[in-house]
Order: structure tokens, then C-alpha cells, then sequence
């Protein structure tokens, strides 16, 4: 597979959800399709947090995850982890700062799709020279998910990284109530996981969350 290009990355960005089992509160699997059915652009499969699934168990929700994805025709990245990613054949990876140096991470997936985290200038410059695809920018807003983020940034930052003319995606906090201001900020996306894996209807969330990113 090419490198995406940046035009296709910026398209697959639009409404990414991110999750893993301990994010959802029934089957990730039954989350994944009613997120899909609800109009989501690109998958990640982030399996993190206490009692979260490890080894085998996680590998197999993986690969299921995965299947889920290539049935509907959307790009599955996972989170953090390179040997799972490669060992699944995923179309692509994303990592942060404390994770595995991006140029490693380059050299070790090929084309495959590379997200980083990125919280200032200094972190996007390099991330950029290590071949990233897209840049994730955050937390924007307030988030209960993730407890050791950075300080709440604002859109402030996502003005800021649009002179490197790499895809950004804003993360941290995102509803459909706010997410207009992540986009008018300049971002190509919006990344969640709480919005859509905790909403009573999965499928009219993420409907309802693509309804304020294309209008
Ligand atoms: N990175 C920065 S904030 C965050 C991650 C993974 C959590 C986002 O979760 P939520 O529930 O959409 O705020
Ligand atoms: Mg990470």
C-alpha cells in the first residue's frame, strides 16, 4: 500500500472514534458497528486503563475489531502498540510522546498510517520530519478519559500547526455541542471516544457528531 496522501487523510480524520473495552459500556464489538452505522470516517482501537484486556485477549478483540472495520470499509490504527499493529496487519498506528520514537515507529511500519500527539511547535517539527500522517492535538477540552494528559490547550494550538500543512485531528472532550469551534479552528477532524462509546444510542451520536462536521 502507498502512503496516503494528505487529501485522504484529511477526509478519513472527519469523525475518528477511538476506543478499546474499557471505554465502552456494553460490547466494543456491538460500540464499533453502531458507531459505523452512525457515519464514522476512521477507527482506533485504544485498549487502555484498569481491567483493560492484555495479550491474547487483546489481540483477538484486535483482529474482531478489525474484521468489523474491513466489513464496512474503514481504516483500522491502533494505539500505541507496533508489534500488534504489525503482527494484525493494521492500516496504521498512532502514538505520543512517551511512546516509541516516531522515526523508529516510521522505519519499523513502512507506509502505514502514523498518527503523533503533538502539544507544542517543538514536538510537531519532529514529529513531522519522522514522516507522521497526521497530528493529534489535545486535549482541547476537559477530559475524564485520559488522566494523565497534558493542561487543556484550547483550539489555540490547532492555529498554530496549520503552517506545517500536516492533517490535524483535535482530541480531549469533544461533543457535538462544541465540536464546530475544534474545526473552525483549522483542524480536518475531530477524535473521541466518550461522545460515542458512552452515549445511550451509539449509532445517533456518531450521526449526530458527522452532522456538525459535514453540513
Ligand atoms: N488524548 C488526549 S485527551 C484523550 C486522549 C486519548 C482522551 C479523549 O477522550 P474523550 O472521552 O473523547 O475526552
Ligand atoms: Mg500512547
Amino acid at each position: 500500500m502507498a502512503k496516503i496522501s494528505p487529501g485522504k487523510m484529511r477526509s478519513l480524520l472527519k469523525v475518528y472514534f477511538i476506543t478499546g473495552s474499557t471505554n465502552c459500556l456494553e460490547d466494543p464489538r456491538v460500540v464499533l458497528e453502531e458507531a459505523i452505522r452512525g457515519g464514522i470516517t476512521l477507527f482506533q482501537y485504544r485498549e487502555k486503563g484498569s481491567n483493560c484486556l492484555e495479550g491474547t485477549e487483546k489481540l483477538a478483540m484486535g483482529r474482531e475489531l478489525q474484521r468489523i472495520c474491513k466489513n464496512n470499509g474503514i481504516a483500522f490504527i491502533v494505539n500505541d502498540d507496533i508489534e500488534m499493529a504489525l503482527e494484525l496487519d493494521a492500516d496504521g498506528v498512532h502514538i505520543g510522546q512517551e511512546d516509541e520514537d516516531a522515526k523508529e515507529v516510521r522505519k519499523k511500519i513502512g507506509d502505514k498510517i502514523l498518527g503523533v500527539s503533538v502539544h507544542c511547535v517543538n514536538e510537531a517539527e519532529k514529529a513531522k520530519l519522522a514522516g507522521a500522517d497526521y497530528f493529534g492535538v489535545g486535549p482541547i477540552f476537559p477530559t475524564e478519559t485520559k488522566k494523565d494528559t497534558r493542561d487543556v490547550q484550547g483550539t489555540a494550538l490547532i492555529k498554530e500547526l496549520k503552517d506545517f500543512e500536516i492533517p490535524i485531528v483535535g482530541i480531549g472532550g469533544i461533543t457535538a455541542e462544541n465540536a464546530s469551534l475544534v474545526m473552525e479552528a483549522g483542524a480536518d477532524g475531530v477524535s473521541v471516544i466518550t461522545a460515542i462509546s458512552h452515549a445511550d444510542d451509539v449509532r445517533e451520536a456518531a450521526a449526530k457528531l458527522r452532522g456538525k462536521i459535514f453540513h
